[in-house]
């Protein structure tokens, strides 16, 4: 058996590549020196994973934004706005596509799959001419020829990457880009000739699309174009690679393609697929990529219970090489960089280094048996042990609560329509009342005062004094607007998810974790290592301050616990819905510590609630039924009269307005200012009988609407929600907005809302 992994973090140990890069945009760093850190960087990982013992290692996998764009140039399926400025400059051009320029607007982003990494769209048509375009992918093959080592290119697929793409701008909607599949598969055999041509021995095809529910028609193209590239006679051998998921209906159609190797997860659920190859009596001939080390969770791995799965799995192919699930890119690079973490914790936690070296080590227990690893099984065994044993992982306190916990604590005590009265009469607000989602801008004061405190030329006090100095000035700017339900603008937190993770017992928070979200961006998700609980209140000073500087309503804001969950590395010894739990019970304890501070509205946003549905249609009932049950449990233990807001950010709701409405949120503000308000109508054509604010201003972009374009969303918001419950809000946090912005925005919303609010009573 052989060692491999599909692919590596890009962006080098300290950043460079980000830095690099936003250093050629700002014309400080040249194109030649990008390039240069960009083939070090690539050089830099090829001798890791070689010397960490890999037989092949990933080509093609750098990027200098992301993979699906640089299949769109390997196709030449450059949009036509696009397409002068790749002519002009190909690196330019390529950043153009990415990120938009003055005139030209970018392509649009999207999540990859379930992970936090977002890709670029492909835009296709009618008209769409495919070209090869292969430069980028045999370069880069060189490059690690040269070094000596065996190259594998990995290329996304030409099935997911027709499904992942959508219609052109002015393209009808229904225009089905898996129509182009005759036109591209030439251009795929074109690339896959020069690979060979080239050196490269086999080529991996990325497929895993093929993961979720597919339509006949669907799984019909992907039959056909394997068997199209399969029967080609000029080609590298093709490994066809699934991952996120087990592959379902494509693995039977996939197993008698005429390739000769496929890669599958057997990882978390889509270990079934182990029973499933049985069943389709194994990949007679070809070669089985075995991902039995988790690519995108940080958990060492069990080897002991991977060898048995790679043991069974010998008998079910030709040859059985053993892999990371998916491209390591969706985890940070070395634990070895965490000074912070306490040494024996930090066992427990691997890192594409560290899984790389898991995939190696596993590889030669299969080859050699496992007297050849026996070292490494004892240590590994050591750290379960120890981690399964820890005070962190079993909190006795916390698993009593979670046991106790009963329908009735995710229930409030009356109905929504009862509930609303009482609040109506408590909040006494007026018709189309103001607020904001939250977050104000944060200023060059603030983060100075945040550096000088990391780097002690402040101390706590010094810190917060500029902290509530920001809170006086937000107060005192929404007060003169005239908002309705103020908020204090966050400037306390770095980000919605950490801020809440470095002050809960059971969550670490890395150094260096930093992980790829989309182009130079990068995050660094804390780690649900252990029970969670709350020390101490969180947020309740800086609302309770907000609350004593104004006679209006201040609305505390908080993360939710499936935020919380998706936004963090979580733990994979218990279900995902027992640390929800977990995690909803702390956060119901601030909720109420909130409220017994004196706060009438309390937010409690689920950004993520969207995003993170399972890939497969089957598993969105159970994953919808504890999300919102630990919202609930979050939720629950107020007073009728205290009003529970949610905030969503992402436009596609149309899916899962029966969870949202589970959720029992009194109101809920959504984005829909891009969307035109059409959230609004399938919140009503779902018969929402809730209240709801459609955000009319669209704080992605640095545009401000004018008062006439505010009035307009909201006569739309009119027409599909009564206005007893609709709201006037923006459409997501201020956060990256300017001041100036920022103000006008809000004065012209506010503006909209009294005009509106001064017609529909003057009528009645
Ligand atoms: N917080 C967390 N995860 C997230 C988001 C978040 N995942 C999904 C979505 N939001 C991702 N969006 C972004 C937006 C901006 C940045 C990263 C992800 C970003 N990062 C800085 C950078 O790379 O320069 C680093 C920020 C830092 O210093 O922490 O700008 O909101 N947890
Ligand atoms: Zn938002």
């Amino acid at each position: 058996a052989r060692a491999t992994v599909y692919g590596y973090p890009r962006q080098g140990r300290n950043r460079e590549l980000k830095k690099a890069i936003e250093g050629y945009w700002k014309g400080r760093v040249t194109a030649d020196a990008l390039r240069a850190t960009a083939a070090g960087l690539r050089r830099a990982n090829w001798r890791d994973l070689a010397e960490a013992g890999l037989h092949e290692v990933p080509v093609g996998d750098f990027s200098y934004y992301d993979h699906v764009l640089d299949t769109t140039v390997m196709v030449g399926a450059i949009p036509e706005r696009h397409r002068a400025a790749v002519e002009a400059d190909a690196l330019d051009g390529y950043f153009a596509m990415a990120r938009g320029t003055q005139d030209v607007a970018p392509l649009e982003m999207t999540k990859w799959f379930d992970t936090n990494y977002h890709y670029l769209v492909p835009e296709l048509g009618p008209d769409t001419r495919f070209t090869a375009d292969p430069g980028k992918q045999v370069a880069e093959l060189r490059e690690a020829l040269a070094l000596g080592l065996t190259p594998r290119p990995v290329l996304v697929g030409p099935v997911t990457y027709l499904l992942l793409a959508k219609p052109a701008p002015g393209v009808a909607a229904d225009f089905d880009p898996l129509t182009l599949l005759d036109r591209l598969l030439p251009v795929y055999a074109e690339v896959l000739a020069d690979l060979r041509a080239a050196g490269a021995p086999w080529v991996q095809l990325d497929e895993p699309a093929l993961v979720q529910d597919r339509t006949p028609a669907e799984l019909g193209a992907a039959e056909r174009a394997y068997r199209h590239l399969g029967t080609l006679t000029d080609r590298p051998k093709l490994l066809v690679a699934s991952y996120f998921d087990r592959l379902g209906d494509a693995l039977p159609l996939l197993a008698k393609a005429p390739v000769d190797g496929l890669a599958l997860d057997f990882t978390g659920a889509a270990a079934a697929q182990l029973d499933a190859l049985a069943a389709v009596g194994g990949l007679p001939g070809k070669r089985l990529v075995a991902g039995v080390v988790n690519g995108r969770n940080v958990w060492v791995n069990d080897l002991a219970k991977s060898l048995a799965t790679l043991g069974t799995l010998l008998g079910l192919a030709d040859r059985v090489d053993v892999a990371a699930s998916c491209s390591l890119l969706h985890v940070p690079l070395d634990t070895g960089a965490e000074r912070d973490i306490d040494p024996q914790v930090l066992r427990w936690l691997a890192f594409a280094r560290q899984k790389t070296a898991e995939v190696v080590t596993l590889a030669k227990g299969l080859t050699h048996g496992t007297g050849a690893i026996s070292a490494e099984l004892a240590a590994n065994r050591a750290d379960l042990a120890s981690r399964a044993d820890s005070a962190l992982t079993r909190d006795p306190a916390v698993r009593a609560r979670t046991a106790a916990v009963t329908d009735a604590d995710t229930r409030r005590s009356q109905p929504y329509s009862e509930r609303a009265a009482a609040q109506r009469a408590h909040l006494g607000l007026p018709l189309l009342p103001t607020t904001t989602i939250g977050s104000f801008p944060q200023t060059t004061a603030l983060r100075t005062a945040r550096a000088d405190l990391r780097t002690g030329r402040t101390d706590t006090a010094g810190y917060e004094d500029r902290v509530r100095a920001e809170i006086q000035e937000v107060i005192s700017f929404q007060e003169q607007t005239g908002l309705d339900v103020l908020v204090h603008g966050e400037p306390e937190r770095n980000d919605m998810v950490q801020y809440f993770a470095e002050q809960l017992t059971g969550y670490l928070a890395t150094q260096h974790g930093w992980v790829q979200s989309y182009g130079t961006r990068y995050v660094r998700p804390p780690v649900l290592a252990g029970d969670i609980s709350r020390p101490g209140p969180m947020t309740v000073r800086w609302t309770a301050y907000a609350q004593s500087l104004t006679s209006r309503p201040v609305k505390g804001m908080l993360t939710g616990p499936v935020t919380m969950l998706a936004w963090s590395f979580v733990r994979d010894d218990q279900p995902p819905a027992d640390t929800a739990r977990q995690v909803a019970l702390a956060l119901r304890d601030e909720v109420v510590d909130l409220e017994a501070a004196g706060t009438p509205v309390i937010q409690v946003d689920e950004p993520a609630l969207r995003e993170t549905l399972p890939l497969r249609t089957a598993d969105h009932p159970a994953y919808l039924a504890w999300a919102t049950e630990a919202f609930r449990l979050t939720t629950g233990g107020v007073r009728n009269r205290t009003q529970i807001h949610t905030h969503m950010c992402y436009a596609e709701f149309g899916d899962i307005v029966q969870a949202i409405d589970d959720l029992d949120a009194d109101v809920i503000s959504l984005e829909a200012a891009r969307s035109h308000m059409q959230v609004a109508r399938e919140l009503a054509a779902h018969g929402y009988p809730r209240e709801a604010g459609p955000g009319v201003y669209d704080i992605h972009s640095p545009r401000v609407p004018g008062p006439e374009e505010a009035m307009a969303l909201l006569r739309k918001g009119l027409e599909a929600l009564p206005a007893d419950r609709l709201w006037v809000n923006p459409d997501c946090g201020l956060k990256t907005r300017t001041w100036p912005e920022t103000r006008t925005s809000l004065e012209n919303l506010v503006h909209a809302a009294h005009t509106l609010r001064t017609e529909l009573t003057t009528r009645t």
